[in-house]
């Protein structure tokens, strides 16, 4: 089969992947440039001449037909694939569905993800609030396809479609240097749909491997002034007599400061509640979070509770139960230092429940959690966490997702 056209570009870039990954779907032969010097070959005047912005990827077909900007290569090579092509829309809406989502990715969320990676990879300076800024964006608009995507398997239909391929390559920098562990939690539909698309045998054949971030990147500490070090004098070493006498003759042992709450008396825990929550937060909950629980946790020190909510005949929409959760939290704020947990929206709009599990330190239910106003709205049972059952719905309680929990996640909350 003659290639469609030729892809000009370096072949590692998530934009020149876009056209690559629509070929491997379709079947279709796409050449390529592996040669490809970036700063060097798009500089050059012949380039210039037939793609005057000089960027890289850029299509040139069998006909002579030349085009620039990835998602509008890969949409052309798309459409390659006759007028039915499976990727693109079977209606005029589908298509305008596409197209949104397109320039969704690109207009509003490349160029944020652009303002958070670049600085960090040394394409443009590091202004921090620039960074914060663009950021925010970032996450703002991953939030906004995290809900999109919240009932969806695919952006358009019930099929792949150019969007996702486009969309997906769009977010493999993210998700390999910055969309650690938590994030991936906070943006869950989001990262399902990322695994999804990124794990089909015709993008893997493209792109094999997307490791996901462990840790963010962060920017290149700025080289530390020579002569500012220089002009620091040795500190001279006191002799130690003479250290003692700096404290004051009249300054009595201070008392031991008193304890906040009845459960600051127990005996140390042998686990830290805060070493558990930075892991939790750092790790995928399964199996690399509830492993790390499970080997750590102190029974002693610890209890594990079921939570329900009391009155879930009476919730309607997932977004006001998930609410309701937020504000039970807010009020358990004096709780964090000693409890952990994961309240779940089980169920759809009209129909749902609260449930979820928590471990609090000691074997009651802390007044720092009786206390909260809305404690009385939820029925707490205390649990063995040792028993499978239990520990299979703590697992997927704290997982959001899995078999033991008793019907599907729709929302939920974590308390840490
Ligand atoms: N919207 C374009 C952007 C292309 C683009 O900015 N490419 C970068 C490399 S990833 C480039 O060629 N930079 C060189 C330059 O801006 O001069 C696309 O999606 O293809």
């Amino acid at each position: 089969m003659a290639p469609v056209g030729t892809l000009v570009g370096p072949t590692v870039n998530a934009r020149n992947y876009k056209a690559r990954v629509v070929a491997s779907f379709l079947g279709l032969d796409l050449a390529t440039t592996p040669e490809f010097q970036m700063g060097v070959d798009n500089k050059t005047p012949e380039y210039l001449a037939k793609y005057p912005a000089g960027k890289v990827p850029a299509f040139e077909g069998a006909d002579g037909f030349r085009l620039t900007d990835s998602s509008a290569i890969a949409y052309y090579v798309a459409s390659k694939a006759g007028a039915d092509s499976p990727l693109l829309g079977q209606t005029a809406e589908e298509t305008a569905e596409i197209l949104q989502f397109i320039l969704a990715a690109e207009a509003d969320f490349s160029p944020a993800m652009g303002g958070v990676l670049y600085p960090l990879l040394g394409f443009m300076p590091f202004v921090k609030p620039a960074h914060q800024a663009a950021e925010e964006q970032m996450f703002r608009f991953l939030g906004v396809f995290n809900t999109i995507l919240q009932d969806k398997t695919f952006l358009v239909g019930e099929r792949i479609t150019v969007a996702d391929v486009v969309v997906a390559c769009d977010l493999i920098m993210p998700y390999k240097l910055y969309l650690t562990a938590a994030d991936r939690k906070q943006y869950r539909n989001l990262t399902r749909y990322f695994k999804t698309i990124i794990s089909q045998p015709a993008f893997k054949a493209v792109v094999p491997d997307v490791e996901l971030c462990k840790e963010r990147i962060k920017p290149a500490a700025p080289a530390k002034k020579e002569k500012a070090k220089k002009a620091e004098k040795p500190k001279a070493e006191k002799p130690k007599a003479e250290k003692k006498a700096e404290k004051p003759a009249e300054e009595a042992p201070k008392p031991a400061p008193k304890p906040k709450s009845k459960l600051d008396l127990l005996p140390p825990p042998k686990m830290v509640l805060d070493d558990w929550k930075r892991f939790y937060s750092n790790n995928d909950t399964k199996p690399d979070a509830m492993n790390w629980l499970w080997e750590h946790y102190d029974e002693e020190g610890y209890s594990f509770w079921k939570v329900d909510y009391k009155y879930n005949d009476e919730l309607t929409q997932i977004f006001m139960s998930n609410n309701l959760v937020g504000g039970f939290f807010n009020r358990l704020e004096r709780a964090r230092k000693y409890a952990f947990g994961n309240l779940l929206v089980l169920g759809e709009n009209g129909n749902n429940q609260i449930w979820g599990y928590f471990m609090v330190r000691g074997q009651e239910v802390p007044e720092e959690v009786t206390d909260a106003a809305d404690y009385e709205s939820y029925t707490w049972t205390k649990v063995d966490h040792k028993d499978p059952k239990t520990k299979a719905e703590i697992e997927d309680c704290f997982a959001w997702e899995g078999p033991a929990l008793p019907r599907e996640c729709a929302d939920g909350k974590t308390f840490k």
